[in-house]
């Protein structure tokens, strides 16, 4: 799937969302939404790859998380290296999308006094998005305080010298399978093992209170696979990976999360969100749209519907995107190319010459775009049939807009769930199939 910034499409999406800007704060009272349009923006097009930084001792398994995370073997695994190895930052690939990745066995690792200071200066320098501090589930309570020194130290350099914030820290209780009771290895582990495992995560949040370090979350993880020569997997004995693919994606800035859904192989659920998050943000701005005194609703409506059902497409992992996209215009006939349509309407819009679509109300704009990004969700990304596509179409447009969506977003910050990181969208709602029912 080509999918890259240089890709024409991204260009053609950016091209119509400055024509949708341009013509906003053109309109009176429309030009607020300008705001919104660009957190669109940043949503669909200004995406860039998450940096990922991993601190653990040797074979706390930092490089398997990398691997199960991506579903592939990326990394090697074992004792590839020796421990005076600098630390470097790589590109790890998935899908066709990037992760960012950088990890270091400690900075004690191979006692030398000068280790610590360039791994805080090589992390300092370029700052991670979220730091994974990788404890292995035997050792929560073996000189834990020395693991917790490095990480005091990696977060005290980056604040210092990028006068930066520091980054959320996810902590990784890894390698769980090796808590007792030992056997079966495979999930699902027996009550007895889940117990064990939680106690292992207690006593760690313990310790960071004990040190007052504070992390977004602690999540127990086993991540062994065994991978065919090809990459793909042979033996999975993963267990609780997808809860750490949304810790991680959840940690991360909005501007590096949809590319963390494609490459996470748990993407499906992630990418879904980064979706719903387009499809409010759209739907606020029909709102005020079609709300608004001025009869130009349509012209701007139909790009700004298309731009996000082009975005929606950017997260599909279906294959060949020029069938997906002649498949959709053919089935819902909403061409998303429609972009070049609103260049030449901008032209005319700026002028401000009267008369061009019909005005229709801001619910009958926000319902259909709602229903429409909700059609687009289930296609590009569920992999539902152009049919049920078009079903779901009707059944969302029937439901009609779920009550909270615009409640938050009146007059200042309409669209505001575009700009918000994840923890606090209120309109996107995790998967909130709730009020995709009849
Ligand atoms: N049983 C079990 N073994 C694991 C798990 N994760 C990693 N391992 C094994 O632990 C060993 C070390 O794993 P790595 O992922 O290489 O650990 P690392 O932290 O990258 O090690 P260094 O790069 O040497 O610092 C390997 O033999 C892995 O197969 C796990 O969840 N369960
Ligand atoms: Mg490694």
């Amino acid at each position: 799937m080509a999918n890259t910034p240089s890709d024409p499409e991204r260009s053609e999406a950016a091209q119509t969302l400055a024509d949708l800007e341009a013509v906003l704060v053109r309109i009176n009272g429309l030009g607020q939404l300008a705001a919104d349009v660009r957190a669109l923006r940043a949503l669909i097009i200004d995406g860039r790859p998450p940096r990922v930084a991993a601190i653990g001792r040797r074979g706390s398994g930092k490089s398997s998380l990398a691997n199960a995370l991506l579903g592939a073997r990326v990394l090697e695994v074992g004792a590839v290296d020796d421990t005076t190895r600098e630390p470097q930052w790589i590109d790890l690939e998935r899908n066709q999308r990037k992760i960012r990745w950088i990890d270091t066995p400690g900075l004690r690792a191979g006692g030398d006094p000068e280790r610590a200071e360039r791994v805080a200066s090589i992390l300092a320098k370029d700052p991670p998005d979220v730091l994974l501090f990788c404890v292995r589930a035997t050792q929560v309570d073996a000189g834990i305080d020395d693991d917790i020194d490095d990480l005091r130290s990696i977060l005290t350099a980056i604040e210092a010298r990028g006068g930066a914030k520091p980054p959320p820290v996810v902590a990784v209780v890894t390698r769980v399978d090796e808590l007792t009771p030992l056997l079966p290895k495979q999930p699902p582990f027996s009550d007895e093992k889940r117990s064990n495992i939680e106690k292992s995560v207690e006593v760690l949040r313990r310790h960071f209170e004990r040190r007052a370090i504070t992390v977004s979350s602690v999540v127990p993880v086993a991540a062994f696979t065994k991978h065919f020569s090809d990459g793909a997997i042979a033996i999975d004995w993963r267990h609780n990976v997808d809860a750490l693919a949304n810790a991680v994606f959840d940690a991360l800035p909005q501007l590096a999360q949809a590319e963390a859904a494609m490459a996470f192989e748990a993407s499906r659920t992630l990418r879904r969100r980064v979706a719903r998050r387009i499809v409010t943000g759209t739907t606020s701005i029909a709102f005020f749209v079609g709300a608004a005194p001025v009869p130009h609703d349509l012209v701007v409506l139909t790009p700004l519907q298309g731009v996000m059902v082009m975005g929606i497409s950017f997260l599909s992992d279906r294959g060949s995107r020029a069938r997906l996209l002649a498949e959709w215009t053919a089935g819902m006939g909403l061409n998303v190319g429609a972009g070049v349509a609103l260049r030449a309407a901008a032209r005319s819009l700026i002028k401000l010459v009267p008369g061009f679509g019909g005005a229709i109300s801001g619910a009958v704009a926000a319902g259909g775009t709602w229903a429409l990004g909700l059609a687009a969700i289930k296609y590009f990304i569920d992999g539902a049939t152009i049919d049920e596509t078009r079903e779901e179409f009707e059944r969302v447009k029937r439901a009609g807009l779920p009550a909270d969506l615009l409640s938050n977003k009146r007059d200042d910050a309409p669209a505001s769930a575009a700009a918000e990181p994840a923890q606090h969208s209120s309109g996107e709602g995790g998967e909130g199939e709730g009020e995709r029912k009849p």
